[in-house]
């Protein structure tokens, strides 16, 4: 790692400097799962990274527009649209809720986060379902509905982290899948693949996101799009830079349609999009494609006294009590608290041969749509694994907005 800048903790508490500096040679030398190192208190999220999945759907009107498209190319480029718009939300929230990135809740396993987004005029209810489906390392899946819509989101989160030069790489492992059931009963699917991000600003113990690299979304109607992210300097001299590209299938014969076969994509662009992510974008013509600077949704979630002992929010109400007003003793010993109780567990479950039993998903070795669509983009890997949801939704999450059928 480059040698500690002058100004070196400019952002840490003065009692906590010490035990920064110690923090970021400890992960500079660190390979393996950063949510087992201690971290100074400053630095602590009290959100488990369970919640995370929730930024997908903070756009519910986007996300819904999504079934509303005339025709394939709309429903792709209204994918890509929706997905920028929620990069801000994934991305920036802690340093606007908190000042600076913060090093989440590593969830246990098993861990729930349940929650949904009332329909507004007619968008229809998003329901979103989260399970922590590994505790080492650690994996989350999640499924957001919208029923009424016919769209599923499905998708599964880890990360491998490395460090160089002062900055924290992490590869976002997994993928998300978008299935979009149309008004004919047919159905259509959307490969969402997951950026790069690089935490920046950690000498100073300000880290902030910056994505990096290029991830895709392809559709099984043969469009796919690359997005390009870039910081500070490139494209438009702005942190948080991206640049779109749509690019649609070649017409092709009709044995490509029989088949079953992707067809091939064109390599000229019908769209660019430029702009950042965390505010707004233009197509070439000047016309606006993404704005985010409106406010987002946020998810609603029970209350804690109504929860599930597993769900993330009364699961870790006292370590965010802890670590929301500064009482660090008693974030800690909760902690230790939940950390053994789990350890236990696996223990008992050890001896008693019966394996912790997932609520709601399975894993798959292969999921077969990412082999399929991935192949747009040539997906590197090839193949890759997915978590996938064991059951409709109407049967665990009991619908929050009124049922007409109901008496
Ligand atoms: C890397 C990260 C944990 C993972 C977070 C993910 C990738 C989770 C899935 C979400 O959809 C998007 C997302 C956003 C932020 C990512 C976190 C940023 C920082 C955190 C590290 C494990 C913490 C590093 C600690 C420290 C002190 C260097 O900030």
């Amino acid at each position: 790692m480059s040698s500690e800048p002058s100004d070196a903790g400019a952002g840490v508490p003065q009692s906590q400097r010490t035990s920064w500096t110690q923090f970021v040679k400890a992960i500079a030398s660190f390979s393996g799962d950063l949510y087992n190192m201690t971290a100074p208190p400053f630095i602590l999220s009290p959100v488990s990274l369970t919640e995370y999945p929730s930024y997908w759907g903070e756009r519910p009107s986007l996300f819904a527009a999504i079934a509303d498209a005339p025709n394939e190319e709309e429903r792709h480029v209204r994918v890509l649209k929706w997905f920028i718009s929620t990069l801000k939300g994934q991305y920036t929230t802690r340093n606007d809720q908190m000042g600076s990135e913060k090093k989440p809740l590593n969830p246990a396993l098993g861990e729930l986060f349940y929650g949904h987004w009332p329909s507004v005029a007619g968008s229809g209810e998003q329901t979103l379902v989260v399970e922590q489906v590994s505790h080492h390392p650690p994996i989350t899946a999640y499924i957001i509905e919208n029923k009424s819509k016919g769209l599923v989101l499905q998708g599964h989160n880890a990360q491998k982290t490395s460090f160089s030069s002062s900055t924290l790489n992490v590869k976002q492992v997994g993928h998300a899948l978008l299935t979009v059931t149309l008004p004919s009963g047919a159905t259509e699917t959307h490969l969402i693949t997951l950026p790069k991000l690089r935490i920046e600003g950690i000498w100073y113990g300000s880290p902030y996101v910056e994505l990096t690299e290029n991830s895709y979304i392809a559709s099984s109607s043969g469009y796919y799009s690359m997005i390009e992210y870039k910081g500070k300097g490139y494209f438009t001299g702005k942190s948080h830079s991206f640049k779109a590209f749509v690019y649609p299938p070649l017409p092709s014969p009709a044995s490509v349609a029989a088949s079953g076969e992707l067809p091939t994509p064109s390599t000229t662009p019908k769209y660019v999009a430029e702009g950042t992510w965390t505010a707004t974008s233009k197509l070439k013509d000047g016309r606006i494609f993404t704005d985010v600077t409106g406010p987002r949704t946020e998810i609603i979630v029970s209350d804690i006294s109504e929860q599930d002992p597993m769900e993330t929010r009364r699961l870790w109400s006292e370590v965010s009590k802890g670590i929301r007003t500064g009482d660090f003793d008693l974030a800690s010993r909760e902690k230790t608290k939940i950390e053994n109780a789990e350890r236990q567990k696996r223990r008992d479950e050890a001896v008693a041969g019966t394996p912790w039993k997932l609520q709601h998903f399975v894993r798959i070795e292969s999921d077969p749509e990412y082999a399929r669509l991935g192949k747009l983009f040539k997906a590197n890997p090839p193949t890759e694994d997915a978590w996938v949801c064991i059951r409709p939704e109407s049967q665990i999450l009991p619908s929050t907005e009124p049922d007409e059928e109901k008496n």
